[in-house]
């Protein structure tokens, strides 16, 4: 067929009406919504959507010459009835954003004649041609729902004529790693081998090289959410120099990835953040260092007691400084400061000290954007180097082409700047670009760590921390909770005088700043304050939860 038919009674059409009736709609949802992380419910409520997917993964290959697509599986940090789907695009990065009301239409047909006047929907807009070939590669978390659902996945695909392969059992980064090595086998710099094997040896060999002439203090101990970081990180380990060679050992605990009913559950990289506690399994003494992947590691935060015990939490803005305060140092070692520019990019949900930190002590330009990985990567992108990450450990590091070829093109001057080269050549392969990758991000920090030779006392004192809290209010319309646009979502505009009364209430503060916007991953909406007390905070944002509790008639 031409590019842009679509015939309603064609073959490949006929085929979708025929199998999705094997997936229909299910009652409970009125409408799905491809959100923050793609669509995103009870896995039970899911195989329409997987489905649709099938479809849309397939039409985005086709309308990209046959580049693969990646379809994830995955709820992240929801609890383990959850699950929900994402699709990634070739470079390994998140999917254009045109197209998220795609898929939001696709899914969301009543009947098959629906599900497929969307199909030809997206075929006319894009000029599609449904004759060329069309490649998708799928991987899904631990989640017991998941093997169900890739059935629903491969119906869609099958349907539409797609090649596909399944890749098991992986983490989300694995699986936009996989995308970004298939897409790129034949270019001049291949992104990585094509295997999961791959992705370790690659990382692995990078970490080995950072650590050449360093030693790390050790143990660390990383609390694995109970998810499939657990699996994979015991595979990693095997490709990274032993204890003797590096000095670094690591334990790993919650790692019942048998047992559906616990991922997640009071432990992992979310619950540590928000419930500002150690996990379950905690059984450090005070300055042991520890840190937690969420439910398919792609995010991590670090934390240690302090004797009290006091919990002390080192989160995503944490991170985000260590890194690059010491990529910072790397380049002006190497001397690039004049030609490569250096940028951090976080949230709104970024603790203030550490934005000044950025600006005022590193002395580096810093934005904001919405939640979203998506929105932080497109901002770092602009950068040589653009370090992202949200305060909920969710981030990365990216390097534009111009900082690949100037790092890797550079003669060293002397042994000392050498050593310095080796390392920011070897930070280049050990961060995954594709997207936040707590296995990768464990690495970096672990590398930074044993180079300045801090312990987490020292990495803590880089700035101290404004007094914050980040809570989650229930509520039955979340999507009553509209941002005004250019704001990083700090102000809203509906529900209507509800910020109004946000503000009269923060004015009463010392230093207060307090938002409210609605999650794109739960049924909640989240709200965040900082002042110059904690007992502030915890007044001012409990009295905020009590406003949108008086307004909506939230449930808890
Ligand atoms: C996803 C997104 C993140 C976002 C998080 C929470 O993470 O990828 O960018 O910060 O959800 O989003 P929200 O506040 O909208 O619920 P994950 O790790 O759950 O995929």
């Amino acid at each position: 067929m031409a590019p842009g038919a679509f015939d309603p009674k064609g073959k490949l059409e006929t085929a979708i009406a025929e199998s999705v009736v094997n997936f229909p709609r299910p009652a409970e949802v009125d409408k799905f919504t491809y959100g923050t992380a793609g669509f995103r419910t009870k896995g039970d409520w899911l195989d329409h959507v997987m489905f649709g997917m099938g479809l849309l993964a397939g039409l985005r290959s086709r309308k990209l010459k046959g580049q693969t697509i990646g379809v994830m599986i995955t709820a992240s940090h929801n609890k383990a009835e959850d699950n929900g789907v994402k699709l990634v695009d070739p470079m390994g990065e998140m999917l254009e954003q045109d197209w998220e009301s795609w898929a939001t239409t696709i899914v969301n047909g009543q009947n098959p004649e629906e599900t497929v006047k969307a199909y030809g929907e997206v075929i006319q807009k894009y000029n599609i041609d449904q004759d060329k070939p069309a490649n998708v590669i799928y991987a899904r978390d631990t989640r017991p729902s998941g093997a169900r659902l890739v059935k629903a996945l491969e119906a869609g695909l099958k349907a539409t004529n797609v090649t596909y392969k399944d890749f098991g059992i992986l983490t989300t980064p694995q699986l936009h790693y996989l995308v970004r090595a298939t897409n790129t086998q034949n270019d001049k710099n291949p992104y990585g081998e094509v295997s999961e094997a791959g992705y370790y040896k690659k990382i692995g060999a990078a970490f080995r090289t950072a650590m050449k002439n360093v030693k790390a203090t050790s143990p660390v101990t990383v609390d694995c959410a109970n998810g499939v970081g657990a699996p994979k990180l015991k595979e990693m380990i095997k490709y990274l120099p032993t204890e003797e060679e590096c000095g670094l050992k690591i334990n790993v605990v919650n790692d019942r990835v048998e047992q559906a009913e616990v991922l997640n559950k009071d432990c992992g990289a979310d619950y540590v953040k928000t419930q500002q506690k150690v996990p379950q399994g905690f059984d450090g003494k005070a300055y042991d260092r520890w840190c937690s992947f969420d439910g398919d590691a792609d995010r991590i935060v670090y934390y240690f007691n302090e004797e009290g015990p006091v919990f002390r939490l080192l989160d995503g803005d944490r991170i985000a400084t260590l890194a690059a305060s010491f990529l910072g140092d790397l380049v002006a070692k190497c001397d690039f400061s004049e030609n490569l520019k250096l940028g951090v990019v976080q949230t709104a949900y970024a603790n203030g000290a550490s934005s000044k930190y950025v600006t005022e002590r590193l002395q580096l330009q810093s934005e904001f954007t919405p939640t979203g990985v998506k929105h932080l990567h497109h901002a770092a992108a602009r950068y040589d180097i653009g370090v992202y990450f949200e305060a909920n450990g969710h981030g990365t590091v990216l390097f534009s082409n111009k900082a690949l070829n100037t790092i890797w093109s550079k003669e060293p001057e002397s042994p000392a700047q050498l050593e310095n080269l080796e390392v920011l050549r070897a930070a280049t392969e050990l961060i995954n670009q594709t997207v936040g990758d707590a296995i990768s991000d464990f690495l970096l920090v672990e590398a930074i760590l044993a180079h300045k030779e801090y312990t987490v006392q020292e990495w803590i004192t880089t700035y101290t921390d404004k007094p914050n809290k980040l809570a989650k209010q229930v509520v039955k319309r979340r999507d009553e909770y509209k941002t005004v646009p250019g704001t990083a979502e700090q102000k809203l505009e509906s529900p209507k005088g509800l910020q109004e009364q946000i503000d009269t209430e923060v004015a009463k503060y010392r230093e207060g700043r307090c938002f409210v916007r609605a999650s794109g991953t739960e049924d909640a909406v989240r709200i965040y304050g900082e002042a110059l007390s904690s007992y502030d905070v915890d007044h001012m944002v409990q009295t905020v939860a009590d406003l949108i509790n008086m307004r909506s008639g939230s449930s808890g």
